[in-house]
């Protein structure tokens, strides 16, 4: 017997990894949703907008390597458009479906509700193609089939996003493209020049062993090549400094004898900018340099010393540069060929001075925001994972050192505020073997809060600290105006509206050490299983030291004035 559209895609999604999808319904996608219900093993998540649907697709994505959410024809469509930009930044398959108009409308010129009132049908669609990777419009059953499978492949061999559209009327239709169990899915890995592989290996080895201190500094795009592995092997072998990017933190263990910290120009990690940039050659492994990452451009690397390892080039100094060569082949590859090199790491050793004065706060001094992050710092384990919002929590977060196996995510690249409500949802549905601990702003909170409510529903144990500084901190430090004041709200009475008696949530709010210690407690003991949200009150100006470095170096980056005509 035929199979249909609807039970095609819902074992397409189970098979790729997906079990959870993040929704909101719509008339156009009522009949496609009913189809990934009756999937016993894919669990439907509604969510309360389709923005948080998104980020919340792109936070499973990074715990269990691919996401799915679905919504309605454009008012969901372009909803969700800024949750997919994001997505895309971070190089996360994320599979976002519409549920799209009628086939028999296509080519007519309707006027179709949920649009903006002309008879277009591309306007979505056009939306979507800057954004994804690969855009497949179902409209008939003919070639539903090849183009749904189509988009899910391109979306895991390219790593982003993908847009599929599907017309409200198909899901239900028996066709005979679709078999009732459709056939395994799998992609053949792709492979190396071999020659290429070599030669690079070659160059990069004879670059490296005859460096006096070389460092190995781990950037964002280890995760689009799952290098990992291979860059531990690397590390190992190599004896060299490790160092990690700021918005790679999270995919290179600092448990390492040789991890030396965070390596972000002058907000570096204690010692580490100093032996990074003194050292006579580094391997920076998947680097962004992007204005933040640089530091407003002020890093104080040379290309000559360098060699930049991306997912699939290799390029030494100044030249050669080596295509076809996948990263994971790479680091394997060369960790064979390096001479042992310790001199960076026992340099580090030499001058490193441990953080100084024991942090505390007297009795009834206000909460500091260094004394809260030392007691964030003694919650983390192997169990747990941090996801850090845009604003100071960048900075406060990086700090923080990362236990074996401990996860952490943040949106660097994009860095849209609220991105980590939704994404803390998603993650802590992907990886339940995990407490996630989740560092909010209260601006960023005011975003996207709503799904604190979706987080119930599902049972879900995290721990959220909103850091209520009563503005948008981080924008006053490269800039400030009375724009950057925003309302204060009673967080704490807000969730627990939300709540509303239903679900397990427990929130508290501290203004004190004190307070913060005890709710820990609470929240890691008697309240272990429930969502927990510590409103964490601060003063206005308590923030980061590197926040303030950082935000002068890129005020004067944003400031530059025009190039004389
Ligand atoms: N809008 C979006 C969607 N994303 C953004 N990054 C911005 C605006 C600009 N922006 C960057 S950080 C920030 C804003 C408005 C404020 C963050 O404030 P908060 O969450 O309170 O964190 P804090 O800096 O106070 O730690």
């Amino acid at each position: 017997t035929p199979g249909t559209l609807g039970r095609h895609l819902a074992r397409r999604l189970v098979e790729i990894g997906v079990s959870d999808v993040f929704s909101v319904p719509g008339d156009f996608n009522l009949t496609l949703l009913d189809h990934l219900i009756a999937e016993p093993e894919l669990n439907l998540v509604g969510c309360c907008n389709e923005l948080n649907a998104g980020y919340a697709a792109d936070g499973y994505a990074r715990a269990k390597g691919v996401g799915a959410c679905v919504v309605t024809f454009t008012v969901g469509g372009l909803s969700v458009l800024n949750a997919i930009a994001g997505a895309y930044s971070e190089n996360l398959p994320v599979i976002c479906i519409v549920g799209g108009p009628n086939s028999n409308d296509y080519g007519t010129n309707r006027v179709l509700h949920h649009t903006i009132g002309l008879p277009d049908f591309s306007q979505e669609l056009r939306c979507f193609q800057t954004v994804t990777c690969y855009q497949a419009v179902v409209n008939n059953l003919d070639d539903a089939h090849e183009q749904i499978d189509t988009a899910i492949s391109t979306a895991l061999k390219e790593s982003k996003p993908v847009y599929i559209s599907i017309s409200c009327n198909l899901p239900a239709i028996p066709h005979p493209t679709f078999i009732r169990d459709p056939v395994p899915f799998f992609i053949s890995p792709v492979v190396s020049n071999q020659l290429g592989l070599e030669a690079a290996v070659e160059a990069a080895a004879e670059f490296l062993n005859k460096a006096v201190k070389p460092v190995i500094v781990g950037g964002p795009k280890l995760r689009v090549s799952k290098a990992q592995k291979a860059f531990v092997e690397l590390a190992d072998a190599s004896g060299y400094a490790v160092s990690v990017m700021p918005s790679g933190k999270g995919l290179v263990p600092e448990h390492l004898p040789n991890f030396i910290g965070t390596y972000w120009g002058a907000v570096s990690t204690s010692f580490c900018g100093e032996i990074v940039e003194s050292a006579d050659a580094y391997v920076f492994v998947g680097p962004i340099f992007n204005d933040y990452s640089s530091v407003g451009y002020s890093l104080l690397i040379k290309k000559e010393k360098a060699i930049i390892v991306q997912p699939n080039r290799v390029t030494i100094g100044n030249g050669p540069s080596f295509g076809w060569v996948f990263m994971t082949d790479f680091l394997t590859a060369l960790a064979k060929k390096l001479k042992k090199n310790t001199a960076a790491v026992e340099n580090h050793r030499r001058i490193f001075v441990p953080p100084g004065m024991p942090l505390k706060c007297a009795n009834d001094e206000p909460l500091k925001v260094n004394v809260m992050f030392k007691h964030i710092q003694e919650m983390l384990s192997g169990n747990s994972a941090v996801i850090a919002e845009t604003g100071d929590s960048w900075f406060n977060c990086q700090k923080l050192r990362l236990p074996e196996n401990c996860g952490y995510e943040f949106q660097m690249q994009y860095g849209s505020i609220g991105w980590s409500v939704g994404a803390t949802l998603g993650y802590a549905q992907a990886a339940k073997d995990k407490r996630v601990i989740a560092c909010i702003g209260d601006g960023s909170f005011q975003v996207t809060a709503q799904d604190i409510s979706t987080m119930i529903r599902c049972g879900q144990r995290t721990i959220i600290f909103l850091i209520n500084n009563g503005g948008y901190t981080i924008e006053v430090e490269i800039h400030d105006g009375p724009y950057n004041v925003i309302k204060n709200w009673n967080y704490t009475a807000f969730v627990n509206a939300i709540h509303n008696g239903e679900g397990k949530c427990w929130t508290s709010k501290v203004r004190t050490e004190h307070e913060l210690v005890e709710a820990i407690a609470k929240a890691t003991s008697e309240h272990k299983d429930s969502l927990c949200f510590i409103e964490a009150v601060v003063h206005k100006d308590d923030t980061s030291k590197e926040l303030l470095e950082w935000g002068s170096r890129v005020a004067s980056a944003n400031s530059r004035p025009p190039n004389p005509q």
